[in-house]
């Protein structure tokens, strides 16, 4: 270990001065493990201490967190010939679109492998795209632990950390191998004191300065709409707050993959005008799937034309949307009269519309004033509107938005990134604990996967559980 410390010291990856951090502030102590690379000797022996330390643990392949630790991955795989996957940071629109690279089956063990560990982050964004591919991930080794709280979120979330050193125990290795002087040791020891304390302050202080979420359960009473209500009474039965964008090629596969999915899903968002093979049947049939698997219909119409069109076009055409639709979605764009004209069509009928206040597109214009006014339109149309299409509901100026409104989000997928038309995607935690949104809208990063139903399976434990946070 102390030879390990020693190398690392020598080659510069554990500096001592005053650096400024990423974050802005100054700290006594620099590490960057990514020089490891020019050393194959110290990469091979490093790599090994790793493996070493985890040998009562099993597993099937590893996976290190992109990039530093990626040719620690390697050079593990290399020499204990255990095959390696590899997470892609940003899922690319050509090609496989595949959020994991290598050969792999469902039901595998993953170890991750990351170089250092600070709050725990990195290897949770890494764990979750590696889950929703059908790999179980319970270990995760590193070579140094920050101490600044990632193995207690790491183990809050079912990931058990293997470490090799702690940063306190480097220091006082160097300290004692005459590496470091008394005067910087105090230094270093006593801003990684600090650290802690800021990192386990932000982590208890971020619930009590939180408005505590209402459960769905409580917010299904205050809903005016029969709609709004049956929803958040569903997501509480299910235990998912998913809703499935089924933008598939045809009616058939668009049916098949409701069956699968069905019982994971709350919701399910239909695109009817992109089905070739729409047939007149069709809204009764996915109807039918949708009373067995107890989820809702949304039509993701976008009507945005003046309130006498919009009533026609709701209920005529070839699509007759009003008859199996439990929920639509209007841009406000065009004023008030677009909720009008839906109304008089769908309240007699039960149904509910979704308002789009934000979209999850690069340089859209729904912001600012304009998401303003779709909630103050919702809020005179309270007994129609169930909600909203948000993106970032907890950043909206003024007073919280009624809890009886729900707020569905586009753009999940278990990395965030893009695709090459401008859509921007965050991840489930992010959108409903950060953003303070209630259901995850996920399209290509369940219909593209190869297990559709288990990848719904993960995006809805992890939609879900982000909800039981926000509410502890
Ligand atoms: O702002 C929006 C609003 C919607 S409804 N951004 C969106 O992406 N959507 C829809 O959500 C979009 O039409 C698509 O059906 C789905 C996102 O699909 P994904 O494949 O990108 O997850």
């Amino acid at each position: 270990m102390e030879s390990l410390v020693l190398q690392l010291h020598e080659i510069s990856a554990v500096q001592f001065g005053n650096f400024k951090l990423k974050s802005g502030i100054s700290s006594p102590i620099y590490i960057d493990l990514r020089l490891m690379v020019s050393y194959p000797s110290l990469l091979r022996q490093v790599s090994q201490t790793l493996i070493s330390s985890v040998s009562s643990t099993s597993f099937d392949v590893v996976c290190g967190v992109p990039y530093t630790a990626l040719p620690i991955a390697t050079c593990v795989s290399v020499t204990q010939n255990i095959p390696m996957v590899m997470r892609r940071k940003e899922i690319k629109e050509y090609g496989n679109a595949r959020a994991i690279e290598g050969d792999f089956r469902a039901g595998q063990s993953c170890l991750i492998i990351e170089d250092l560990v600070t709050s725990g982050t990195s290897i949770l964004e890494t764990a979750a795209p590696l889950q929703a591919a059908g790999l179980k991930v319970s270990d995760a080794v590193v070579l140094v632990d920050r101490e600044q709280g990632g193995r207690e979120n790491l183990e809050e979330n079912g990931i058990r950390l293997h470490t090799i050193f702690k940063l306190t125990e480097m220091v006082k290795i160097l300290r004692e191998t005459g590496k470091l002087n008394e005067e910087m040791q105090k230094l270093v020891v006593k801003f990684l004191e600090e650290n802690r304390k800021v990192a386990a302050l932000t982590k208890v202080e971020k619930p009590v300065n939180m408005l505590k979420a209402l459960p769905f359960g409580e917010r299904a009473k205050l809903s005016k709409n029969p709609t709004g209500k049956r929803l958040f009474e569903i997501m509480v039965e299910k235990e998912s707050n998913l809703c499935l964008a089924a933008d598939v090629g045809t009616a058939a596969e668009l049916l098949e993959i409701a069956e699968k999915v069905g019982p994971e899903i709350c919701l399910l968002k239909t695109h009817v005008d992109i089905l070739p093979d729409f047939t007149s049947d069709f809204g009764a049939k996915l109807r039918s799937i949708a009373e067995k698997h107890n989820f809702l219909i949304f039509e993701d119409r976008k009507f945005a034309d003046i309130g006498n069109t919009v009533t026609l076009q709701y209920e005529g055409g070839i699509f007759h949307i009003l008859e199996w639709a439990d929920i639509v979605n209007a841009h406000i764009i065009s004023g008030p009269g677009i909720v009008d004209g839906l109304k008089l069509k769908g309240l007699p009928h039960g149904r509910g519309l979704l308002l789009l206040a934000e979209m999850s597109s690069a340089g859209n214009f729904a912001k600012g004033d304009y998401t303003a006014a779709a909630v103050k339109i919702a809020e005179d149309h309270s007994d129609f509107v169930i909600g909203f299409i948000s993106v970032n509901p907890a950043s909206w100026p003024g007073a919280p938005v009624n809890p009886s409104f729900v707020h569905a989000t586009p753009g999940v997928q278990m990395v965030t990134g893009g695709d090459a038309l401008g859509q921007q995607y965050n991840t489930p935690h992010s959108v409903i604990y950060d953003r303070g949104s209630d259901i995850i809208i996920v399209g290509r990063g369940i219909i593209k996967a190869a297990n559709p139903a288990h990848a719904a399976g993960e995006y809805r434990r992890q939609g879900w559980n982000a909800y039981l946070a926000k509410c502890t």
